[in-house]
């Protein structure tokens, strides 16, 4: 490859931190008092009807609510947020360390993932904690930089036999291992050569990449994720300059030569995917939430479709209506890109088992002050080219309020917004209609402020976040009452972790990480979370 490894690391990142504990741990078993529930504080935990003593309508329709035997669901990280151990086992580089390393500021108090959660050699006692509190499945990333520390070129075994043990761990404590292949830790070295998902050449290495996974784990794992939320990480696009191989390609076209190349990647490696394992379930992750016209003008109205055009519908509407771009999209694409073929749009179509959807939030939806038709005659509009804004607010003749209780504000894009999850999950199913169902594959709740907090018990005791569970588990409920198809959750996460940006500051856990000692504490929502399975699932 030109350079190695380690002067990879030497020349874009510098040192790294290194944790105490850099070996495999086993597990201890899980002390019984920890699993003890909190007490049903400010107001009931989950009734089945039958048994509710409520008498309002809400709670009679629950006679009608239940999750089939199939539904799955489980709790979720990623990579680069929990496993730390960043040189360790010929781990290559990857933007991620670059960005946190060296871009002063990126993250708060320009925070790391270093050593993070140290899932790396902690992964054994992780899975028991989840297996004891009862969890069917586990969704985690692979770091494509660990498997082939450039990206392309030669595999790295020990980064294979690692996963394997995870994979086999959680196997062993009958915890289901779901797995994305991507979750925005690209190997510096493709951004350095070719300039990362900005170039088709990443098509053949991500697929290559795939292969020697799907190979390997093929008759273990049969839910894999492609891609985590394109729409964000295309967005990451442009990179700071000056740390990365610059491109010549305009600013604000960037994420759509990004969001080409992963459609691309993403539909050949669902292909390959259904050939080696024909019966996995193989999809890629979308994510936003629903977006709600801000007042019932016509520009409103037209600005929530574009909303939709270029948040979910971009990756939606090739993979599930036919393989190409919503028109609004196409319009704009089509100066600069170059179209999809008729074989690409044939690979493309059908290319999701299931409408796999982080949602976490909903917002209201507007035509910029300008108006939509300004907005998209200037390319420097800070709002081109989706030429809607959102806002997390009713309309000042509503009196301003919120949509639903705010997040940390570090999270100001997140704001509980459950009632809305029904109507949400109605018009994935009506718009895009995938044969499969839907899965909610992210979804949590930053509680505020909770980084503030000293008090052990004060932690564990986020009713912010156990409220956002409890009402979205009943939204769901309802949705499925009413005739959609929602097939599992994945509850956004396992453990307080990196989040991005925001470093640690901001948590979403529903395990407290002690990161000092790296002990892990139950929180009520995670408790709350099982209760909505334990109540409702059809045994
Ligand atoms: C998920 O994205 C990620 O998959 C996960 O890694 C992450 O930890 C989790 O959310 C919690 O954040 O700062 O105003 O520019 C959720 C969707 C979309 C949320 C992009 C943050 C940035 C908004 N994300 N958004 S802003």
């Amino acid at each position: 490859m030109g350079i190695t490894v380690d002067d990879l690391w030497n020349l874009y990142v510098g040192p790294v931190e290194v944790a105490k504990v850099n070996t495999t741990v086993q597990a201890t078993p899980v002390p019984s008092a920890d699993l003890i529930p909190p007490p049903p504080h400010y107001y009931g935990s989950l009734y089945k009807g039958h048994e509710s003593s409520y008498e309002s309508e809400l709670y009679k329709t629950n006679v009608n609510w239940s999750f089939p035997r199939t539904f799955w669901w489980g709790v979720a990280s990623a990579a680069y947020q929990v496993e730390g151990a960043a040189k360790d086992e010929g781990r290559g580089p990857t933007i991620w360390d670059v960005l946190t390393h060296r871009v002063t500021g990126f993250t708060v108090a320009n925070q790391t993932g270093d050593i993070a959660d140290n899932q790396y050699y902690l992964y054994k006692q992780d899975i028991a904690r989840i297996a004891a509190i009862g969890t069917p499945a586990y969704s985690f990333s692979i770091a494509w930089s660990r498997i082939f520390p450039y990206g392309r070129g030669p595999v790295n075994e020990q980064a294979l036999a690692h996963y394997e043990d995870l994979i086999d761990t959680c196997i062993e404590y009958g915890v289901e291992p779901i797995v994305t292949l991507y979750h925005w830790d690209l190997p510096l070295y493709l951004q350095n050569t070719y300039g990362g998902w900005l170039s088709e050449e990443i098509v053949d290495d991500f697929v290559e990449y795939a292969r020697v996974v799907f190979r390997r784990f093929g008759s273990k794992v049969s839910k894999w994720a492609t891609l985590n939320e394109p729409s964000v990480f295309c967005n990451t696009y442009p990179l700071p300059a000056g740390y990365f191989k610059a491109t010549g390609i305009p600013a604000k076209q960037q994420p759509f030569y990004c969001g080409q190349s992963v459609l691309l990647a993403h539909a050949r490696t669902y292909r390959l995917g259904k050939q080696l394992m024909p019966n996995s379930t193989i999809f890629f992750k979308n994510n936003g939430g629903y977006k709600i016209p801000l007042t019932n003008s016509t520009a409103d109205s037209l600005a929530t479709q574009r909303a939709w055009d270029f948040g979910e519908g971009l990756w939606a509407n090739p993979t599930f209506l036919g393989g190409d771009y919503p028109a609004s999209v196409k319009n704009y694409t089509s100066t600069f890109l170059r179209p999809l073929t008729a074989a690409e749009r044939g690979m493309l179509d059908g290319s999701s088992d299931i409408f796999a959807h982080d949602a976490y939030t909903s917002q209201f939806t507007s035509a910029p002050d300008v108006g939509i038709a300004a907005c998209l005659a200037n390319t420097s509009h800070p709002l081109f080219p989706t030429c809607a804004n959102t806002t997390y607010q009713y309309p000042a003749s509503l009196g301003g309020w919120d949509i639903g209780p705010a997040a940390d504000p570090g999270s100001p894009w997140l704001h509980k917004a459950t009632d809305w999850v029904p109507r949400f999950l109605h018009y994935v199913q009506d718009t895009w209609k995938p044969v499969g169902g839907i899965a909610v594959t992210e979804f949590g709740f930053g509680e505020p402020f909770e980084q503030l907090k000293t008090v052990l018990g004060d932690i564990r005791s986020d009713y912010g976040r156990t409220m956002y569970y409890h009402d979205y588990m009943e939204a769901i409920l309802q949705a499925m009452s009413e005739g959609v198809d929602v097939v599992g959750t994945l509850a956004w996460s396992i453990v307080d972790n990196l989040e991005w940006a925001q470093g640690y500051t901001v948590k979403f856990g529903m395990q407290y990480v002690n990161l000092t000692t790296q002990e892990r504490s139950f929180k009520a929502s995670y408790f709350e979370y099982v209760r909505a399975f334990q109540v409702y699932q059809r045994k």
